[in-house]
């Protein structure tokens, strides 16, 4: 049960939630502490009261005496309210869980999907502490640059349907940073976004099946959104990128958080509906830049090379050898290198 404190608290929390999302609703013009008020059924010094909270936090609003509050800039910081006010999906991201500061947040979704959380929760975070890559490799997240997130998923659909959903998330990746920033940025198979040949997203995805069907799938998108150079760890600054480093100005990172969303949701009930792959498969072919590149895979049993010359459709890479043979490559347990660099 709720101590007393707990429940003002939360009711607290839930009128500065009401309170921000009214401004966000009216960011172009003033509304009166009045309209506030009778909307909330609050008093007029319990608005007040929680603007101030939200000047605290670091949002801008202007008030003028008969006109009332009006929002002018929003702190560059994960906010729930804020995610859902620019959220159009219906079912990803409806469950949240954000965190100033987590290990991993694919192991947090993973803890959640066992406790039984449903399709579409949503866990994110400002920093991670142990950020993962695929194969053990570790993942730079540092605090409020990036996105840092996953994405509980319950397809119903058979295990090896899993490398489908790697590529529809790198889609929504690739959608939603071209409408915010306008920039093109092009997927290297399986699971990296690369804007002029760096990588600036990595998709991690996990699964739990038994043998015929998937109990869930986490999908794990981490983005260097705001990092400058010098943010960083020295290994890799040869090969990452930020959007701000890319395109000059800082991003909303709230509103890129729930475009990715609304375009995953918007791919994945496009698979559901149609059962068609096709369509996808061939968006993501087209964006994709290893296709036609001489690649080294290296996997555990060893290294070899050859040209990638299409992608299977179970998303699996083919490699044509130099004696004509082809070999279908699969995402899990291989690294695919371009010979000459990183891609
Ligand atoms: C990936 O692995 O690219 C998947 C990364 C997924 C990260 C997300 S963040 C939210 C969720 N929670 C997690 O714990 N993970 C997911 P891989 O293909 O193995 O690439 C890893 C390699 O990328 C590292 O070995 C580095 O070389 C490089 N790398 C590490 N951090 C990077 C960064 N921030 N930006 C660019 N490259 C990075």
């Amino acid at each position: 049960m709720l101590s007393g404190t707990e429940w003002q608290e939360g009711m607290k929390q839930g009128m500065r939630d009401r309170i921000l999302m009214i401004l966000l609703q009216n960011q172009n013009s003033f509304i009166s502490g009045g309209e506030i008020s009778s909307k909330l059924g609050v008093s007029r010094t319990a608005v007040w009261k929680i603007i101030e909270q939200l000047r605290e936090e670091g949002f801008h609003i202007q008030s003028r005496s008969n006109k009332g509050y009006k929002l002018v800039q929003i702190p560059d910081k994960l906010d729930e309210t804020v995610l859902r006010y620019y959220l159009k999906s219906r079912k990803l991201g409806q469950l949240v869980e954000l965190h100033d500061a987590i290990g991993s947040t694919n192991s947090r979704a993973k803890e959640l999907a066992q406790e039984g959380a449903v399709h579409g929760t949503l866990v994110a975070a400002e920093e991670q502490k142990t950020g993962r890559g695929r194969l053990g490799r570790s993942w730079s997240s540092p605090p409020r640059v990036g996105l840092w997130m996953s994405v509980i998923m319950r397809p119903g659909f058979p295990p090896h349907f899993a490398p489908k959903m790697t590529v529809l998330a790198g889609l929504a990746v690739l959608r939603a940073i071209r409408s915010i920033t306008g920039l093109r940025a092009s997927i290297k198979w399986p699971n990296d976004i690369i804007i002029n040949s760096r990588k600036v997203c990595g998709i991690l995805t996990e699964m739990q099946a038994d043998l015929d069907l998937i109990e869930y799938v986490i999908i794990g998108i981490g983005m260097n959104v705001n990092t400058i150079m010098d943010g960083f760890p020295e290994e890799i600054r040869d090969s990452a990128t930020s959007l701000f480093l890319e395109c000059g100005k800082k991003v909303d990172r709230c509103r890129l958080m729930a475009m990715i969303l609304d375009e995953l949701e918007v791919l994945y009930e496009e698979y559901e509906k149609t059962a068609s792959f096709k369509g996808i498969l061939d968006e993501f072919k087209e964006n994709c830049i290893t296709l036609g590149r001489h690649v080294r895979v290296v996997s555990t049993s060893g290294q070899w090379e050859g040209t990638a010359v299409d992608l299977t459709d179970n998303c699996e890479l083919l490699v044509e050898l130099s004696d004509g043979s082809k070999r279908a490559v699969m995402s899990g347990d291989v690294s695919v290198r371009g010979i000459a660099g990183y891609i």
